[in-house]
């Protein structure tokens, strides 16, 4: 009993605990040939060697059963300790991401529209001629429609050089009153210092019973969207053209860098141009079968907000994807 009592001891696994119970307790085992014994005993002799054996048999179990509880919590423990994690280890820190300018831009003049109960639309960046120019009031020959002005598809199809198409596809889908503005990506085949062949609008698009909005409303509300954009700054309307709107302008805010004055980013005007706008020409409203409607229309460049909103000099950075630029909008 002795050396079975210290081969549990010796037993450094479960494993090896299992073993060691098998090869007591098994048919070829130490209790089996023992037990076998009892044949060529007799009387007294035999029933005390019985109930020895008998004793011996429970008290090996006992022994094993408490053996195998100790293994097994100290085995979990071993687990336990090999697979910690020490989560006050000093860590270099995960990378996180932050939003482009752009878009961070973008979403910004969204939430503003938003806010004011505009709807937000969206459509394909692949368009055809009618969306993109026709209904426009851009008719067949108009020099904005030339080759090097629009990315053409073999078949006719082109890449929208701006997101009017959105406005024609949301008039045509649904009636007016309309409240709506499409932010998103437009190409055109240009490329130098200030131009690349795909960059970001937002237009914005109201449309109601004639009458029922002016040039007025149009410039009470822009001049409330760019004091909220760029803070206090004046705001002036220019007369302009576009072939969509009648009457249009062009709307400068004075210069956010040197307050009117004069710099080098409002070339010494004073002034920074920030967007077009007009009252939609009865030539669209006549395209998606709109009648007795007044409306009007606004469009502005997200990536020359960005650069004004975030003082940043050169177009091309908001395309190079360089860290040290976008890791400072965290
Ligand atoms: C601009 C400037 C002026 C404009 C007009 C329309 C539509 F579809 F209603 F005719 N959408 N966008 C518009 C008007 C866009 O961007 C400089």
């Amino acid at each position: 009993m002795e050396t079975l009592q210290k081969s549990i001891e010796e037993c450094n696994s479960v494993k090896e605990l299992e073993r060691l119970r098998v090869e007591v307790f098994g048919k070829k085992g130490y209790f089996s040939k023992e037990f076998a014994k009892l044949k060529e005993l007799e009387g007294g002799e035999k029933i005390s060697y019985a109930a020895k054996l008998n004793e011996e048999k429970e008290k090996f179990g006992e022994l094993v059963n408490a053996k195998k509880t100790f293994l097994e919590a100290k085995e979990y423990e071993d687990i336990l300790k090999r697979d910690a994690l020490d989560v006050s280890l000093y860590s270099k820190g995960a990378n996180i991401g932050a939003l482009h300018p752009v878009m961070d831009t973008m979403d910004k003049i969204t939430e503003y529209f938003a806010s004011l109960n505009f709807s937000v639309e969206d459509g394909p960046l692949v368009e055809d001629d009618f969306h993109n120019f026709e209904a426009l009031n851009l008719p067949k020959f108009h020099p904005a429609r030339d080759m090097q002005d629009t990315f053409y598809f073999k078949d006719g199809a082109l890449l929208r050089t701006h997101t009017s198409p959105v406005q024609i596809r949301t008039m045509l889908s649904q009636q007016p009153p309309v409240r709506m503005i499409c932010p998103g990506a437009v190409f055109r085949p240009d490329l130098d210092l200030t131009h690349t062949p795909m960059f970001h609008q937002i237009e914005g698009l109201v449309v109601d019973k004639k009458g029922a909005v002016s040039f007025a409303n149009l410039k009470s509300i822009l001049e409330e969207f760019l004091k909220y954009m760029f803070g206090d700054v004046k705001v002036r309307f220019r007369p302009s053209f576009f072939p969509f709107t009648e009457p249009s302008a062009e709307v400068d805010i004075s210069c956010i860098f040197c307050h009117g004055s004069g710099c080098r980013v409002c070339k010494n005007t004073g002034w920074l141009e920030v967007l077009g706008c007009g009252t939609v020409d009865q030539n669209v409203f006549n395209a998606v079968g709109y009648k007795n409607c007044s409306g009007y229309a606004f469009g502005m460049g997200m990536e020359r907000s960005a650069m004004l909103l975030h003082r940043i000099p050169d177009l091309r950075a908001l395309f190079e994807g360089d860290l040290r630029l976008l890791e400072q909008f965290k």
